[in-house]
């Protein structure tokens, strides 16, 4: 499998921590998004990574169908619960983790606009973090999130965008008063997965290029 992307995405990130919690081969080709390499528009119009090509060079985009394909091509270990009902509730952690990185994102792609950030996006961005976050630390302190014994899809794009809002500094204090978020993130970024798919701190400083 070929995984399209770089580990400055939080996305592809992702992709490739389940990837290598399910122990399938793949190799990242480093390419960007919005359009300035066309081995992703060729496989994904919105022109955005991660994509994924398969052993037969099919084409899969967007993180959380390239997520479900490779639970469904290669159910070992599950990172999704069999029982359908559990399986959702374990992707609505995932939606909201992703939009969280969206907000995210959305505050530095703002930050590095020239003229300055608009004051008023900063805020708006902000606060869905602020509530995203304290939604996620409450569906920990309900053991929907790894402080048990199996990790899920879940537990990864939570760690994820942990890591992405480390990595970008967007907001240093979110670890105040969410302990079990702190406890997730310790322990996920001990594995070996986390570990081998860090973001580049390098690439931190070339600014919005990548996202
Ligand atoms: N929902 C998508 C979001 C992917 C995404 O926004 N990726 C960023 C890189 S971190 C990107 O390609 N941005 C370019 C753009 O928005 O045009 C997913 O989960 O894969």
């Amino acid at each position: 499998m070929k995984l399209l992307g770089s580990y400055t995405s939080p996305y592809v990130r992702k992709i490739s921590v389940i990837l290598l919690e399910k122990d399938i081969a793949f190799e990242l080709v480093s390419a960007s998004p919005n359009g300035r390499d066309a081995c992703v528009t060729a496989v994904n119009p919105l022109g955005k990574v991660p994509v994924l090509l398969n052993e037969r060079g099919e084409g899969i985009f967007d993180s959380p169908i390239i997520a479900e394909y490779l639970e469904l091509a290669h159910p070992e270990p599950p990172l999704l619960p069999a029982d359908r009902l559990e399986a959702l509730r374990v992707r609505q952690i995932e939606a909201l983790a992703d939009g969280v990185t969206d907000a995210a994102m959305a505050i530095v792609r703002e930050c590095g606009r020239g003229g300055g950030p608009d004051e008023n996006v900063l805020l708006n961005q902000r606060a869905k973090i602020c509530r995203g976050l304290d939604a996620l630390e409450e569906h920990a302190h309900e053991g929907r999130l790894l402080n048990g014994p199996t990790l899920t899809l879940a537990d990864i794009a939570v760690a994820c965008t942990l890591g992405f809002i480390n990595y970008r500094r967007v907001m240093p204090n979110w670890c105040v008063n969410r302990p079990m978020l702190v406890a997730l993130a310790e322990r996920l970024f001990a594995r070996t997965s986390f570990a081998r798919t860090a973001p580049p701190v390098a690439a931190a400083l070339y600014g919005t290029e990548m996202l």
